[in-house]
């Protein structure tokens, strides 16, 4: 089940949120901030121990004060014209934090919309991408029951719903 809600992703109670990261993990602006701010310093703690992550790959940890079990934190891409391998990166970021939740047992999963603030990923191709890798990974894995995109503004829920509903 795929759903598209407008909210912050940090007041969910899901087995995990996604974190729109950047390559050091330690945290940083836009959603980063907000969850690190309502995880409390440990999750930051923690993070400092992972070694950092590479673009299109995700690392688990708890969630600490968050409602959320855990946060699996990915890194996107930063847009560069499209011809840097942007696209595929960001299938990427779906795919290992899915992979992730799996090897975990986790059942319930919500992603905010990753690389498309700072990192200017345009939207309407960003949602796109993770509609579709999201339908797919889904289709080869029903151990994953939930699949929530969370929206911060009205028009990305829309952009959302418009790709769902196209079915790509
Ligand atoms: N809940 C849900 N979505 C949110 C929230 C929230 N609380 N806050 C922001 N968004 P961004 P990126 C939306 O910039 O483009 C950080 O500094 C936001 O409106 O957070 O992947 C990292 O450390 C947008 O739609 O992530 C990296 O350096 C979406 O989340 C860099 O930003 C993603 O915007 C990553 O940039």
């Amino acid at each position: 089940m795929i759903e598209v809600i407008q909210t912050d992703i940090t007041t969910l109670d899901v087995d995990a949120i996604v974190n729109a990261a950047n390559t050091s993990l330690l945290g940083g602006g836009g959603v980063d901030g907000a969850i690190h701010r309502a995880a409390g310093p440990k999750l930051l703690a923690k993070c400092a121990t992972l070694g950092g992550c590479k673009t299109g790959n995700a690392k688990i940890t708890p969630g600490y004060n968050l409602s959320a079990k855990h946060v699996i934190h990915t890194v996107g891409p930063v847009w560069r014209g499209g011809g840097r391998g942007e696209p595929e990166l960001l299938a990427d970021c779906y795919r290992n934090s899915l992979q992730l939740a799996v090897e975990n047992g986790l059942k319930t999963i919500a992603f905010p919309s990753i690389s498309t603030g700072v990192y200017r990923f345009p939207i309407d191709r960003a949602c796109r991408i993770a509609t579709t890798t999201v339908k797919a990974f889904l289709a080869d894995h029903d151990e994953i029951e939930k699949v929530t995109f969370v929206c911060f503004s009205n028009s990305d829920r829309a952009e959302y719903e418009s790709a769902l509903a196209e079915g790509n």
